[in-house]
Order: structure tokens, then sequence, then C-alpha cells
């Protein structure tokens, strides 16, 4: 791993066995003979809704001989399931919620890995999700670049001092390009560029059609055409963040494939059919599927 800004100060003493890690929201601790399973673990592959995660172990066993599923006990905050080298964990709505879901995620694969830099590293990480398309069609699919915030800065959080943390939003372009070629023939429109996470579905996303609206037509547009000349092609709620703690960390192998379920250039309401919605969602599944299938074996 390039970095390594391991908080070691509380994760050596776990794999010492002076404490174990209480992965709370996950319902597990690094003592539960459950995670004996999941040493082999090559990658996590988180999404927004749980039922999809159920939907992506299916698959993913089916393409590997049927073999054993696991899950987590818990599942009143993420779902997780295991299988054939896979973790899948549902991270919920923004990055407050998904940012939980990663830190513990993150833990679990140290004391997978028994803190082994080098196993570690060879973790794929992808968060698959839906997004708004800025000047990109419903259905087509974006590779992230660059995790940015809206006002295309990468993510920050306060720190102690009240200034504050930032964060490197980068995505490593090789494994995006690498995606994107695994999936040449899946007819599936794909795209590459930068992606802006909202703090929010419609203020931060600069929407005129939330309960509380800040903005006009005009200050909408301003927006959405500047970061589209920015290189920006979707908006989504999470991927600044995933970037920022993987980079933190040192990890190299990451990714977010997103589909987008409108363009935002010519509306804010998600008005495609349920039929639609489904095709799109479908579309970034399959995304993910054509090179997981070709890197984990
Ligand atoms: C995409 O879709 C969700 C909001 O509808 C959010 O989690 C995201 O990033
Ligand atoms: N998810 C988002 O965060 N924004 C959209 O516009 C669509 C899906």
């Amino acid at each position: 791993m390039k970095t390594q800004n391991i908080n070691h100060a509380f994760l050596d003493g776990v794999l010492e066995g002076k404490y174990p890690d209480v992965y709370y929201h996950f319902g597990v601790s690094s003592d539960d003979p459950i995670l004996k399973n999941f040493k082999d673990v090559k990658a996590v592959i988180m999404c927004g809704s749980g039922g999809r995660i159920i939907e992506f172990a299916d698959k993913w066993s089916k393409m590997n001989k049927n073999k054993k599923i696991y899950a987590l006990p818990k599942e009143e905050r993420f779902v997780t399931r295991y299988c054939a080298g896979v973790l899948f964990a549902s991270h919920g709505m923004g990055m407050p919620s998904a940012s939980i879901c990663l830190q513990e995620l993150m833990r679990m694969i140290f004391f997978l890995k028994d803190g082994n830099l080098d196993e570690m590293d060879k973790v794929f990480w992808a968060r698959v999700g839906t997004s708004g398309g800025v000047g990109l069609e419903g259905g087509t699919v974006v590779v992230t670049t660059d995790g940015l915030m809206a006002d295309l800065k990468p993510y920050r959080a306060l720190n102690g001092g009240l200034g504050e943390y930032w964060f490197d939003g980068r995505f490593p372009v090789k494994i995006a390009q690498d995606i994107i070629d695994a999936n040449c023939d899946s007819g599936i429109p794909i795209a590459m560029g930068k992606t802006v996470a909202g703090n929010e579905f419609f203020l931060e996303q600069f929407r005129l059609d939330g309960a509380v609206c800040m903005e006009n037509l005009q200050s909408k547009m301003n927006w959405l055409n500047w970061i589209h000349k920015n290189g920006v092609r979707n908006i989504e709620m999470e991927g600044a963040m995933m970037a920022g703690y993987l980079n933190h960390w040192g990890f190299s192998k990451f990714a977010m494939i997103c589909c987008t379920l409108l363009n935002r250039l010519n509306g804010d309401q998600v008005t495609a059919t349920k039929e639609k919605l489904h095709t799109y969602s479908e579309n970034s599944g399959v995304v993910l599927f054509n090179y997981l299938k070709k890197t984990v074996k």
C-alpha cells in the first residue's frame, strides 16, 4: 500500500489479541467464528440497498458453482453477504451512513488480512449505485475518476481544532479503464468522468423540487453547467468520502460504478418507469460482474 495512515494505535491491539474489535453496525466482533470464513476475501462490493446486496450475492454464487452464501446476523443497519471471495455490504444513503459502513469494513479487512499490507492491497473495493447524469441520458453507466463535493473540492471533515481534514478524492484510473475494457462488448453505454457527491439529494444537488428549495432555475443551471464544464458526468452521495478514506489507508484498487437515472440538465424528478429504472440499475450490476469475473478468481 502506498501510504499508511492506518490507526495502528487501536488496531494493533486487536491483532495482538488484547481486545476484540466490535463492528457494532454489523453485529459482529473480530472474535466471532463466522469471520474465519471470510479470510479469503478478495473484493468488497458496496451498494446503497440491502435488497440489491442479496441479489448480488445470489448472482455471484450462481457464477461460482453455487458456493455457500454467509450472512451477518444484524441487518437493521447494513445487509451483508459473503460468497466465494466477495464481501457484499449495503451502506444506506449518504456519506454519514456510508462512512460508518466503510470504516468498519476497512477495520474488518485489516483484521482478516492480519494487518499484512500486501494482502490488504490485493483487495478490490467497489461501490455500485445510482446517480443523476450530467449531460448523459438515463441508463448510462459512469465509472468515476474523481470523487468531489458540490464545490468541486475533495471530501472534508471537521477536525478537533475545528479546522478541516482534507482527503484525496481520486479513483485509480487504471482500474476504471480496466472496468470499461471488460465491458466493451456489453452493449451498455459507459462513460468515464468526475462524480459529485452531494450531502443532500435536494439541496446539495441543487434541485428545484425539494420541500426545502433554496435555488432558482438560473442558479441551478449555472451550477450544473459549471460542473459539466469541469468534467463531472454524474451526481450521487457517497463517492468523495469513499475515495477519501480508501486513499487515506493507501488502497490501490477501488472503483465506483453508477448508472444514471436521468439527465439533470433536463430536469430534477426521477420519472423513468419502474421497468426502466430496473434496467438502469441492472446495467451497473452487469458492468461490475463483467469485471469481477475477470479479476476475482
Ligand atoms: C444515489 O442514490 C441515492 C439517493 O437516491 C444515494 O445513496 C446515491 O448516492
Ligand atoms: N441518486 C442521486 O444521488 N441523485 C440523483 O439524481 C439520482 C440518484
